[in-house]
């Protein structure tokens, strides 16, 4: 079984009161989710935590991820009420639509500012998302090197800072964490072969294996052309076998090396070599 040992529940409630914080000094929410599991890197108390803020829901690794099934998900999130935009930050992709998405997130807001006689200022956001969806690659995309700090404002908790991003776009300098859910075990089963849970909370072997079953079935010619494998027997112990001898994963004895054969499998996979793969559908 999947556990995170760095969200028992003191580290959430601590986590959350920060966010909560963060979140009463921006207009906007930027959520990132992991393109290939857009529904299990979301945090669970994310709709209680960020309250009725217009929010960008960001679907980062499109670069890994079914470019249909993404189509599909911000389709859904669309009609769900949110905007939403699919980013590859590794090749910076779809970075350059964010502004524009967030400026039309406030517009009503701002234009009602300027009604009461205000002055229009810039929109301020954050970054939100649960661990390594890429919460600090999509800040420094947004920010670059010219990334110019607006230096402390009243009211702002010490150690926080603005940063520019146009001249009417101001982010919070540091993201906020979120926790993953981990109620089931596909949730926790996907949240670890993308790399959201930590390897030392969990059975490597058990996890690829998971993995690797589930690719033979849903992916079968992917496997057999990546792995150069004639025939795909289910149970991923033999997978791993056949994968083992194929790669030359041989130990002294002769026999095969199954661990090094799941660790391939699940670094190939996160890599996108057996493709662009989304791990769920929006429900229908
Ligand atoms: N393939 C691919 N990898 C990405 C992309 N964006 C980020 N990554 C990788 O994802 C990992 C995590 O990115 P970070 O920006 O550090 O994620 P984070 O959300 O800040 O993670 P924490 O600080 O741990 O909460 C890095 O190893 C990146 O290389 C992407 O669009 N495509
Ligand atoms: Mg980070």
């Amino acid at each position: 079984m999947i556990m995170d040992i760095n969200w028992y529940p003191g580290h959430m409630a601590k986590a959350k009161r920060i966010v909560k914080e963060s979140l009463k000094l921006v207009d906007v929410v930027i959520e990132v989710l992991d393109a290939r599991i857009p529904a299990s890197s979301r945090n669970p108390d994310m709709k209680e935590i960020a309250g009725q803020k217009p929010t960008l829901i960001v679907l980062n690794k499109y670069d890994l991820a079914d470019p249909e099934l993404t189509g599909r998900w911000i389709d859904y999130f669309m009609k769900s009420g949110f905007s939403a935009v699919a980013v590859d930050l590794i090749k910076g992709r779809g970075v350059q639509k964010i502004p524009a998405l967030v400026r039309q997130l406030v517009a009503a807001k701002m234009a009602s500012l300027e009604l009461t006689g205000r002055r229009p200022r810039a929109a301020r956001c954050i970054v939100l998302g649960i661990p390594n969806v890429g919460k600090s690659f999509l800040i420094n995309k947004l920010t670059g090197r010219r990334a110019a700090r607006t230096g402390y404002k009243p009211g702002v908790t010490r150690g926080r800072q603005w940063i520019r991003i146009t001249d009417n776009l101001e982010l919070l300098d540091t993201p906020g964490i979120l926790w993953p859910k981990l109620e089931d075990s596909e949730t926790a089963f996907r949240l670890a072969v993308t790399g959201a849970i930590k390897e030392e909370v969990f059975s490597l072997y058990d996890v690829a294996g998971q993995l690797i079953e589930l690719l033979a079935k849903k992916y079968p010619e992917a496997v057999m052309k990546r792995y150069k494998l004639q025939h795909l027997p289910e149970e991923a112990g033999e997978l791993f076998r056949l994968i083992g001898i194929s790669r030359g994963f041989i130990g002294a004895g002769g026999t095969v090396d199954l661990l090094k054969a799941a660790q391939s499998v699940m670094k190939e996979f996160r890599e996108g070599n057996l493709g662009r793969i989304t791990l769920e559908q929006p429900e229908q």
